[in-house]
């Protein structure tokens, strides 16, 4: 393959030639050797739920109509209900389990057992038990917690009423979810009917399969998800809006380099720390380096972008190519889209790799066993060690390939709030005048199936144009950094709307809200409009786009602004075009049942334009 045709960015493809130099294998390369992909399960009709199978279906005269069902007399409605179920469950667990993990240290903190953290934000602390119904008048902080704790708890287990969360969103929605039975109880609860569902024998209705798999996305959106992030905001300091830079260029010639990748900050702002220490800043001298650089990839980097203001080396498909500038000593992981192939990589170079979750090891890997209460000394370990392996870096084979590129981050929905003076109130005059006509979310991954950031790039490119802004989160952050749209200056390359609203305030034409699970912060903003203007969600000019997903995750994500009534549109399917009923009922049938639907496309100007369509169509039904 020609390395244009890989990725937009002059410095990814410096990067995949020098891959190609040093003998480096990297995704592009196993794509081409995976293409084409097994048809039956693209199309979503292969069946593995039990050894009666596995069974694909196919109706197609050349199977003279035979292979209609699997052995248990599945069809192809059937199958594709369930296993897109399933891969929705598998999304909703990976960022509710994460969610957890963040109750599990604020508790280690209730419980003095987690030296390195502590509550930042405590009036935050003390907003969302207000929320949850915890007293906190006279209350100590720490008492707070603990009763913050217990009720986020709550929301996995087997709770019979909706999760807590749920108070956010507008009544109308909630009926909705009522009367459909959608409506989301334990985070836990939903993930396991859902794979209880899809046993042989269980749910038989492709219909009836695809609502639980709205429910159990909800369960995500509305309980993992926004447990993982406002409980982040309690323990690391609620995102205000700061500048940093992005590309390959943050990784530094003269500087120990440690890239956190990853998701959840209660790993990376222990690594941050320890490299921040004076003591640790003297051995990097002492071994010859000016100092040391933390950069991020992915998501743990985002949440380090928008809290700490750490330059953001990539996304996903920047992650081997970071390493193949030769001049990272550390990669320390904690878990979800991390590539297996980057300990191959790190092989071929003075590389470090670093695993520190028990639920994520990494053959090949050096693990690091993290937990609250010893996270701070082992962050300390490896900061050390990347510190150590500068003394082995090659400096013959290290090439950076760019200068980095300034960008504006931290828009947290209190951010965001505050930057309008406290009140939603001139956000929303701005799109009732027009000059702002709507908003778009977009959000999600890079695949090599796409042109690396092509589609990314192009739709909120498009996007702004049309005076719609556009929220970025997740791998998204890094194009939308690199491609000048997260600078005020970025303003230039908008609708005179958007540009003249983002001159008076400051602010880019996209805004950075955050990781992938702070997605929920754009499902709060929605519900705070929403209840602003006495609508539904389904009612807002808003949409959704995921240009470039991979990922369960991603997926969950999708269903669940679409159940809560935004309109999502993605670039490439997921694997249920063998069913035309449950595509079919994607692509339309939600539209009648939660009020939005999913649209596919892969052309981001056409996928502009389908957003935009709809977003004008709210407008004129809000009477603007
Ligand atoms: O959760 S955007 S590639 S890193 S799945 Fe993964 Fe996709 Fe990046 Fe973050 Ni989200
Ligand atoms: Fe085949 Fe049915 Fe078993 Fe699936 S559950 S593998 S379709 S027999």
């Amino acid at each position: 393959r020609d390395i244009n045709d890989m990725s937009i960015w002059d410095d990814a493809k410096s990067m995949l030639a020098k891959a190609r130099a040093d003998g480096v294998e990297t995704a592009w390369d196993r794509l081409d050797q995976q293409t084409p992909h097994c048809r039956f399960c693209e199309l979503g009709t292969t069946c593995r739920n039990c050894v009666m199978g596995p069974c694909r279906i196919s109706a197609k005269a050349e199977h003279g109509g035979k292979l209609s069902r699997g052995v248990c007399g599945a069809d192809a409605d059937v199958i594709v209900a369930r296993n897109f179920g399933r891969f929705i469950a598998g999304g909703s667990a990976g960022h509710s389990d994460h969610g957890r993990d963040v109750i599990e240290a604020l508790e280690a903190v209730v419980e003095g057992r987690a030296p390195g953290y502590q509550i930042r934000d405590e009036a935050k602390l003390r907003r969302i038990a207000a929320e949850l119904g915890v007293a906190t008048e006279g209350r100590d902080a720490l008492d707070v917690a603990a009763d913050v704790v217990d009720a986020c708890y709550s929301d996995f287990g087997s709770r019979r009423k909706a999760v807590n969360f749920l108070s956010r969103v507008p009544a109308k929605r909630r009926e909705l979810w009522e009367k459909l039975d959608i409506t989301p109880r334990g985070v836990d609860r939903e993930i396991a009917e859902m794979m209880h569902r899809t046993h042989m024998g269980c749910d038989n209705d492709a219909p009836n399969t695809m609502l639980h798999a709205a429910r159990c996305a909800l369960a995500d959106g509305w309980a993992g998800s926004m447990i993982a992030t406002e409980l982040c905001d309690v323990l690391f300091g609620t995102p205000k809006p700061k500048m940093s830079t992005a590309n390959l260029g943050v990784i530094k010639k003269d500087t120990v380099n440690i890239l956190v990748h990853g998701h959840n900050p209660v790993v990376s702002e222990m690594i941050l720390d320890a490299a921040r220490d004076p003591e640790m800043i003297e051995l990097a001298k002492k071994n010859g380096a000016t100092g040391i650089t933390v950069a991020g990839l992915c998501c743990t980097g985002n949440e380090l972008l928008m809290r700490q203001g750490i330059p953001m080396a990539g996304n996903h498909l920047m992650t081997e190519l970071a390493i193949v500038t030769g001049a990272v000593e550390v990669v320390v992981v904690d878990y979800q889209c991390i590539m297996p192939s980057l300990v191959q990589v790190a092989g071929c170079y003075h590389t470090r790799f670093i695993d520190t979750a028990a639920k994520a090891r990494f053959t090949g890997a050096i693990h690091f066993n993290f937990h609250p209460e010893n996270a701070r000394e082992e962050a300390r370990k490896v900061v050390r060690m990347a510190v150590d392996a500068f003394v082995e870096r090659d400096p013959k084979r290290v090439e950076i390939p760019a200068e980095p590129v300034s960008i504006m981050t931290g828009f947290s929905n209190e951010a965001i709030l505050e930057a309008l003076g406290g009140s939603l109130d001139p956000l929303l005059d701005a799109v009732k005048a027009g000059t702002v006509r709507g908003f778009v979310g977009v959000v999600g991954c890079n695949n090599p199936k796409i042109k690396h950031d092509s589609a990314n790039v192009g739709l909120m490119k498009a996007l702004v144009k049309k005076d719609i802004m556009v929220l970025a989160t997740g791998c998204v952050t890094t194009a939308a950094g690199k491609a000048g749209l997260l600078v005020p200056e970025g303003a230039s390359m908008a609708g005179p709307g958007l540009q003249s609203l983002c001159g008076a305030l400051g602010i880019p034409p996209v805004l950075h809200l955050g990781s992938c699970v702070d997605n929920a912060r754009i499902l709060q903003l929605c519900a705070l409009i929403a209840n602003a203007l006495g609508v539904d969600i389904s009612d807002l000019p808003v949409g959704a786009s995921s240009p470039e997903w991979y990922s369960e995750k991603a997926a969950a994500i999708g269903l669940y602004a679409v159940a809560s009534g935004i309109y999502t549109h993605l670039g490439l399917p997921p694997n249920i075009l063998g069913s035309e009923k449950v595509t079919d009922i994607a692509l339309n049938g939600l539209e009648q049942i939660v009020g939005a639907s999913f649209v596919v496309n892969d052309d981001p100007e056409k996928a502009a334009d389908l957003l935009d369509a709809r977003i004008r169509q709210k407008r004129q039904g809000l009477g603007l």
